[in-house]
């Protein structure tokens, strides 16, 4: 069978076990019948680098490892959370690091994914934010402290920005479609899947060419995900 899934924004963490126990629940019910998963991004809620033990987060990657063992493919894209993920948790799980954005190629039409973060560029805060933690110098000097002090460093850094977010207007959080609109034409793609936003939806323009772009859900009430079998039939479904 050709089914491809499609998830993100699980933001998984020791602290809401039940998610945890739910993902594991997805990878053996319904992943294990596909062909090929696409995690797109925020599927831990923070990541401090590989050689943080995590240790509850262990049965979530055990479930990734025992569906890579079952012959799915796994492709995992870094979130705005988990972007400092690395080879060695990628062959701990058995999964692929794909880039931000990614083409992959469904029924011989370019499909798009990205994360979402990077379409959301009226937050112009949020871009400056990006920008100074994904700058390598930055990471270098993060990923050299001890796992404590990156703790504390990433615990702040959440804090401040649910801060911000607070007093955010919720449309600025959303993408801009003048963006949506120029990435879409810059890589000639009809169909965009992304995450981020937490706005599962399935948005089709009226104009032609049709531009259709199919936004991911959040795993914080139940599971969501997308299954993508023909590029016509798109399924977004929660679990
Ligand atoms: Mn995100």
């Amino acid at each position: 069978m050709n089914q491809r899934l499609f998830i993100s924004d699980l933001h998984l963490a020791p602290e809401r076990p039940e998610i945890i126990q739910l993902f594991v629940r997805f990878c053996d019910e319904i992943a294990s019948h596909s062909e090929s998963l696409y995690i797109l991004g925020d599927f831990v809620e923070y990541w401090l680098g590989d050689d943080d033990d995590a240790t509850g987060l262990q049965p979530a990657f055990n479930a990734l490892h025992r569906l890579a063992a079952g012959g799915c493919q796994i492709y995992f894209m870094h979130g705005n959370r988990d972007f400092l993920i690395g080879d060695k948790l990628a062959h701990r799980c058995g999964f692929e690091i794909i880039t931000d954005p990614y083409l992959i190629s469904i029924d011989e039409q370019p499909v798009l994914l990205m994360h979402g973060d990077t379409l959301c560029t009226d937050d112009t805060d949020y871009m400056k934010f990006r920008a100074m933690v994904r700058d390598d110098a930055f990471i270098q000097d993060f990923i050299t402290r001890p796992i404590a002090e990156r703790r504390q460093i990433a615990r702040s850094l959440r804090e401040s920005s649910q801060q911000a977010t607070a007093i955010k207007n919720p449309d600025i959080m959303d993408v801009t479609q003048d963006t949506v609109t120029t990435v879409m034409q810059q890589y000639g793609v009809e169909l965009l899947i992304h995450g981020h936003t937490h706005r599962p939806a399935i948005h089709t323009t009226k104009t032609r060419p049709e531009r259709t772009r199919i936004v991911l859900g959040d795993w914080y009430e139940s599971g969501s995900y997308l299954i993508l079998n023909a590029i016509e039939q798109p399924e977004l479904l929660e679990f």
